[in-house]
């Protein structure tokens, strides 16, 4: 197994002749390392069974199946399935998930720590994931914002991107609404956490998810703090050139793994509708999100 550290821009690490039979405990705990420090980790020439990708999941963590059941692969309900494709059980996954800036179940009480990302098949262009780093945001934000979120909690919802399911069809949208309300009520998280592992300071807040932000005392602060943390982090650039922004593109065999605390992440899917599928394997860690008190 062999660890490159990339060059030329591009983050992260890539691994060649990596074997998921022959991997040793010290690989894998190299590839944890480099996981929460490098924040991605780049599989090359991979060629795992579901239930090979499931076990290499639980290497980084305990997987979790999606809430809800229209997104898991047929027979394996830890894989959730982004997919255009129709098959002759009729659709499976669902098309064009996670075209929005966000933090995979940023909106839920246990966000994931890890993502694993498995493309299954790629159109012949415009297929990736943008990124943005948000330590470095962080680290990068202006002075006068970093005092302004000191202390501060964000409230983060999937109200604006629950998708409407093939059984709510002649349901009364009230009602639709009122169900995403009850099974996934909003979450507060402090706007900046601690990572566990790296004591970093991470930007938690991602434009799909991020709501309303509040002072230390529960107190509203203005909406427009939430739009200056977006627009200063990159994630309202429309044409993707902001610094902080970096494109991770899949060639066949690609197994992407990343470290889910500290990069948001926004789809780029193929506009011709060209047949794509992805495959995702989330982990939760032994940490909490953010560390309560670094030392
Ligand atoms: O359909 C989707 O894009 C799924 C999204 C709302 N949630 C992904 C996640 O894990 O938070
Ligand atoms: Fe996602």
């Amino acid at each position: 197994m062999d660890i490159v550290t990339r060059s030329d821009g591009r983050r992260g690490v890539e691994v060649h002749g990596f074997d998921p039979v022959a991997a040793t405990v010290d690989d894998l705990a190299r590839l944890r390392q480099h996981l929460y420090h490098d924040k991605i980790v780049v599989l090359r020439a991979q060629t795992l069974a579901p239930e090979q990708f499931i076990a290499l999941g639980r290497e980084f963590g305990t997987p979790a199946a999606y809430y809800e059941p229209m997104y898991h692969h047929p027979e394996h309900e830890l894989i959730f399935v982004s997919s255009n494709r129709q098959s002759e059980i009729g659709q499976v996954g669902v098309p064009k998930t996670g075209a929005f800036w966000h933090s995979d179940y940023q909106f839920m009480p246990d966000p994931f720590a890890v993502t694993l990302f498995y493309p299954q098949r790629l159109p012949s262009e415009s297929r990736g994931t943008y990124f943005i780093d948000m330590a470095v945001a962080y680290e990068r934000l202006s002075p006068r914002l970093r005092d302004a979120i000191e202390g501060t909690y964000c409230r983060h919802s999937a109200r604006r991107y629950v998708k409407i399911r093939p059984s709510d069809v002649y349901r009364p949208l009230e009602d639709v609404i009122a169900e995403v309300e009850r099974k996934t009520p909003a979450q507060r998280q402090p706007t900046v956490l601690t990572h566990p592992v790296t004591g970093e300071r991470i930007l938690y807040v991602a434009e799909a998810f991020t709501y309303e932000i509040e002072d230390a005392s529960g107190n509203p602060l203005p909406k427009s703090l939430i739009d200056e943390l977006l627009s200063e982090s990159g994630q309202l650039d429309p044409t993707f050139e902001h610094p902080n922004i970096f494109l991770q593109g899949y060639e066949p065999g690609d197994l992407v793994m990343w470290d889910n605390r500290t990069l948001i992440h926004r789809a780029l899917h193929n506009p011709t509708g060209e047949p794509a599928e992805s495959f995702r394997v989330t982990v939760h860690d032994e940490h909490p999100l953010s560390a309560e008190v670094y030392a």
